[in-house]
């Protein structure tokens, strides 16, 4: 198959750890699409020798995966702090920040605030997605009101939390900026307005003519807990509501920086739509446990530490919770630690879970006594640190490239294939939990292990009742 080229991207992205030309964005998501956009301008202007881009911590944050252009990466909410040193430092080049609405508009307000005010030679990206895409959909300083996110469940309350931030607005009473404006991805036709906006904003660094500000509305249809074209919907219909489109100010011909504002009329219309279901509150969640007495102390009890790992999706981070919650029912200290990356599908996830008879100092674990992978990545990351006398248990499928350490036992265990002969291919995890169990590698009781697993389906109580079957024949064939 002949793959076609992508003006201004790299044909293949190894960066990204895999033989691939798949983007870790979301299908729908408005940064796939603005990533598309300012590459191919990029490349079309012939400034890809000349252009840095400072990318963000949030959803945009592989960008250097995709970009064929000099990068810096930025911690959180400091790209234009960054975006200053490199075009003060560099005057020749093309410089260009691209950040999220916690990335501006919450932790770095200031710096892009400040940078902005003293008319630094650089363009700001500014994707406006209404919230924290990457860290899983918490509420931004552009929520719009009434808008459920996970850290607003009833709907933003502006006596609570504020009203939205209007980011163009507020730049635009600075006397510096040349160029400041917003569009949007929702569809075609704001697609292409929003590629001549990228345009513009690259002629104006090109001729180092001073800062400008393009903030582009884009859907986030996973955390918007909606599909694409929904998504899209939402961003056209209720965003542009808040957030009006229009060039707010291009002072670049004129000497003078009389600001030309968009008539912008307070929203007054409440949201036709909550996407987000949530939970009613903190205290129904707790509730949803089951009550437990508190861990008892008993020195006997041995720590014993784990690890879990595999690609986001695969249901590693539910595996050690349920093994962690075994460990409650058990009355034993626990506790899981999750670590993932900022895919929000198939990156690498991993948990570390520690379970012990006294109270436990760290979450962390460097040198699990059992591993559990369910991919190749994991186990080449992980296999090394085992302990002495510990258990690796891997899936079938992930070739052995290297033993494990000197008396560490190694378990090859068809978790994939299992599930999906069972037709529930899903099921992987509870698999591995099988041979966690069958191998007696917990420490805790079958009994205990059972229950958690049912427990985890609390909201599916059918397919806790299917799981439980699928663990059972899973473990015969041990
Ligand atoms: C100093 C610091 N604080 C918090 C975080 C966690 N964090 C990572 S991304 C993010 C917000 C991302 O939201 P946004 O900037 O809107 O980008 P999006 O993912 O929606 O594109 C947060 C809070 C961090 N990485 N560093």
């Amino acid at each position: 198959m002949k793959m076609i080229e992508q003006k201004g991207m790299y044909q293949k992205f190894p960066r990204s750890g895999k033989d691939t030309r798949v983007t870790h964005y979301c299908a729908g998501c408005g940064h796939g699409i603005v990533n598309k956009l300012i590459a191919e301008c990029c490349a079309e202007m012939g400034l890809q020798d000349r252009t840095v881009f400072v990318d963000p911590v949030g959803c945009g944050v592989f960008t250097y995966y995709y970009w064929d252009a000099a990068h810096i990466s930025a911690a959180h909410g400091r790209a234009s702090a960054a975006a200053t040193g490199v075009c003060r430092a560099r005057p020749d080049a093309v410089t260009i920040a691209y950040q999220g609405d916690g990335d501006l508009g919450a932790i770095g307000f200031n710096n892009a605030f400040q940078a902005a005010s003293r008319g630094e030679k650089f363009g700001c990206i500014f994707i406006n997605n209404s919230l924290y895409g990457m860290t899983g959909g918490q509420m931004a300083p552009t929520t719009l009101e009434g808008e459920k996110t996970t850290t607003t469940p009833f709907g933003r309350d502006p006596a609570l939390t504020g009203h939205p931030l209007h980011v163009c607005e507020v730049f635009n009473q600075l006397q510096a900026p040349v160029y400041i404006a917003r569009v949007s991805v929702a569809d075609t036709k704001r697609i292409m307005q929003c590629k001549q906006a990228i345009r513009r904003m690259f002629e104006i660094q090109q001729a180092h003519k001073g800062y400008a500000l393009l903030e582009i509305l884009a859907p986030c249809p996973t955390n918007f807990r909606l599909d694409p074209l929904k998504a899209a919907e939402f961003c056209k219909n209720e965003m542009e509501a808040e957030f009006p489109l229009g060039v707010f100010r291009d002072a670049t011909e004129s000497t003078g920086h009389e600001p030309r504002t968009t008539n912008h009329e307070p929203r007054t219309t409440t949201l036709a739509v909550n996407p987000v279901p949530q939970v009613a509150s903190c205290a129904e969640l707790f509730a949803e446990k089951e009550a437990v007495p508190p861990a008892e102390n008993d020195p006997s009890v041995h720590e014993r530490r784990f690890k879990f790992a595999g690609y986001g999706g695969q249901g590693i981070l539910s595996l050690g919770l349920t093994v962690a919650e075994a460990a409650r029912f058990e009355r034993r200290h626990t506790l899981w630690f999750p670590s993932y990356g900022p895919e929000q599908r198939g990156g690498s996830a991993s948990c570390s879970v520690v379970v012990s008879g006294t109270p436990i100092g760290s979450p962390t674990v460097e040198h699990p006594d059992v591993l559990v992978c369910m991919n190749q990545p994991s186990y080449e990351r992980f296999v090394d640190d085992v302990k002495r006398g510990g258990t690796v248990i891997v899936d079938a499928t992930v070739p052995i490239t290297r033993q494990p350490p000197e008396g560490v036992k190694l378990v090859q265990w068809p978790a994939l294939k299992m599930a999906e002969d069972f037709g529930v291919p899903k099921a992987a995890n509870t698999m591995m939990l099988a041979a966690l169990k069958k191998l007696g590698c917990t420490g805790l009781s079958g009994e205990n292990l059972e229950k958690a697993l049912v427990a985890s389906f609390a909201k599916k109580p059918a397919l806790g009742v299917k799981n439980l079957e699928l663990l059972r024949e899973a473990e015969s064939r041990l």
